[in-house]
């Protein structure tokens, strides 16, 4: 299989390049991305020899027209991703995440229309707004598409730009929305890696209002695995929700940190509240289990938490030349 990977440079869609190539050898993967600020090329070096990077960027039509030629499937991870930057700028939100998706779904029609080309869309469970804290219900693939924040909102745009290709072109897509990832290689921005070096910096870590908002944290590495089987097993024009029953409220997260990294239980500071702050994500990922038999591996979160911990401790010439300035411009948006 000849596979394009789109934000193959990025978090997940590093962690995704890397379990390829080491579980499959039939695989041949070409990576795209425009190495953003939270793309980059180090993610990748343990596999540079094994796969073709090429930086470029999706709205790229031409580019992207050539690549997807030259496929016969395309994993499409690559979108800006962090909420606080949204916030502060959504210009790049709707550029990549809408008009990028667009120019992979036009590239997957004109050049699949022989053969089909597989695409699968990777996006979120912030599409579907959020949940009541105190409520039991859970996310299904039939929740109503209701975002609360510019990132959220392209992405949900781009779920629905897919779902039209289906229907109207019969592009050969599937659709995930997952929950929280975590894992090795995250940008230092996002809430746990931000934790972790802040005490590894001797900064205190930052909780935004209460803590009492719930995410459902994923281990990437069983994020990776869903995707891997719906792209192989999939029914065409299906969406899948990918969750690994991981709910747990900001403030248990953070004091789980500290206990492992060896502080104690109050070294935090509570800093301002984001603006529209969803409240509660929560996945049913029956349809996951029951018709593609997946299944998380990753079901320890203080085991993943420690490994965690431990990549940040031992990778740090990864994160450390960043970590300032994404501190900087924290301070900066918190005044
Ligand atoms: P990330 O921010 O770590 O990586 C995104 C990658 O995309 C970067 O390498 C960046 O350089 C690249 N990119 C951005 N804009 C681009 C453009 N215009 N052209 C080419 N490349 C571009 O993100 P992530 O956390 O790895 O998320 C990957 C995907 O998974 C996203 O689509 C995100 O919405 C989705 N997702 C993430 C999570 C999570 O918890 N991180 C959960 C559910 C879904
Ligand atoms: O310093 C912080 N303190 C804090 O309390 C940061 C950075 C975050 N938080 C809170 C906000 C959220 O409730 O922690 C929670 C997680 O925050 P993020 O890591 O920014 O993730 P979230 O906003 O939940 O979105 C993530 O999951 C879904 C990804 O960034 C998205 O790309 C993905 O779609």
């Amino acid at each position: 299989m000849r596979l394009l990977v789109t934000g193959g440079a990025g978090f997940i869609g590093a962690n995704f390049v890397h379990a390829t190539v080491r579980d499959r050898a039939d695989v041949a993967v070409t990576v795209l991305d425009s190495l953003t600020y939270a793309g980059s090329r180090e993610s990748l070096t343990p596999v540079e020899a094994d796969i073709r990077l090429v930086e470029g960027d999706i709205t790229d039509a031409g580019l992207v027209g050539k690549l997807v030629a030259e496929s016969d499937a395309v994993v499409h991870f690559a979108a800006e991703t962090h909420v606080d930057n949204a916030l502060a700028d959504p210009e790049p939100f709707v550029r990549s995440n809408v008009l990028g998706t667009f120019t992979i779904l036009e590239a997957v029609r004109q050049h699949g229309a022989g053969t089909p080309i597989r695409l699968h869309h990777v996006s979120t469970d912030e599409v579907y707004g959020d949940l009541p804290l105190d409520d039991p219900a859970r996310f299904t693939e039939s929740s109503p598409y209701n975002p609360s924040s510019p990132y959220s909102s392209t992405k949900a745009a781009a779920d629905m730009l897919v779902r039209a290709w289906v229907r109207s072109y019969r592009v050969a897509a599937t659709i995930s929305n997952c929950s929280n990832n975590y894992g090795p290689y995250q940008h230092v921005e996002k809430f746990i890696p931000r934790q972790i070096t802040n005490i590894l910096t001797g900064r205190r870590p930052k909780l935004y209002g209460t803590g009492a908002n719930v995410r459902d944290w994923i281990h990437v590495d069983d994020h990776n695995a869903a995707v891997w089987r719906i792209l192989t097993d999939g029914a065409h024009g299906r969406t899948y929700l990918i969750g690994a029953d991981g709910e747990r409220d900001n403030l248990s997260v953070l004091r789980a940190i500290l206990r492992l990294m060896g502080c104690g239980p109050d070294e935090f500071d509570h800093v301002t509240d984001r603006a529209g702050h969803d409240l509660r994500y929560a996945i049913d990922p029956t349809p996951l289990r029951d018709e593609l038999g997946w299944r998380p591996r990753h079901t320890d979160f203080d085991a993943g938490l420690r490994a965690t911990i431990d990549w940040y401790r031992t990778h740090e010439a990864w994160w450390r030349p960043i970590k300032d300035a994404v501190e900087a411009t924290y301070a900066e948006r918190e005044q």
